[in-house]
């Protein structure tokens, strides 16, 4: 019985420990975009909301490129615009004053290819 007990308690203490060292981990990205290639066609995946209410510190963009050629990674009213290498995984900060705080669906999209599908980012909040 007190055996159990302390199976328990042990149990608590490590599932505390991988959600405390998990968090922090996934929260660090605020979306991620991931270049995809589906039924021929290649497109920007991802996306989601960001709430900028009070928010002070800069967005965080996890951008993947699992394709075997350099695609570009452009959002206009964040004054976002790189490429990315094929394979490359990459963090991009986006400045808070970079942002158009008039957009609330910002547009994610390739600049080196017209066809590349773009996909959206969405902000809330000033
Ligand atoms: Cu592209």
């Amino acid at each position: 019985m007190k055996l159990k007990k302390l199976y328990g308690v042990l149990a608590i203490v490590l599932a505390l420990v991988v959600v405390c060292a998990y968090v922090p981990a996934q929260a660090a990205d605020d979306a991620t975009f991931t270049a995809v290639e589906k039924d021929g066609a290649k497109m920007w995946e991802g996306g989601g909301t960001v709430d900028l209410t009070g928010r002070t510190t800069p967005l965080m963009l996890k951008v993947k490129n699992t394709l075997a050629a350099e695609h570009g990674f452009a959002i206009d009213s964040m004054k976002v615009k790189e490429v990315i290498k094929p394979n490359e995984e990459k963090t991009i900060s986006v400045p808070l004053g970079n942002i158009d705080k008039t957009v609330s669906e910002h547009k994610v999209y390739c600049q080196l290819h017209p066809k590349h599908v773009a996909a959206t980012l969405k902000t809330t909040g000033k």
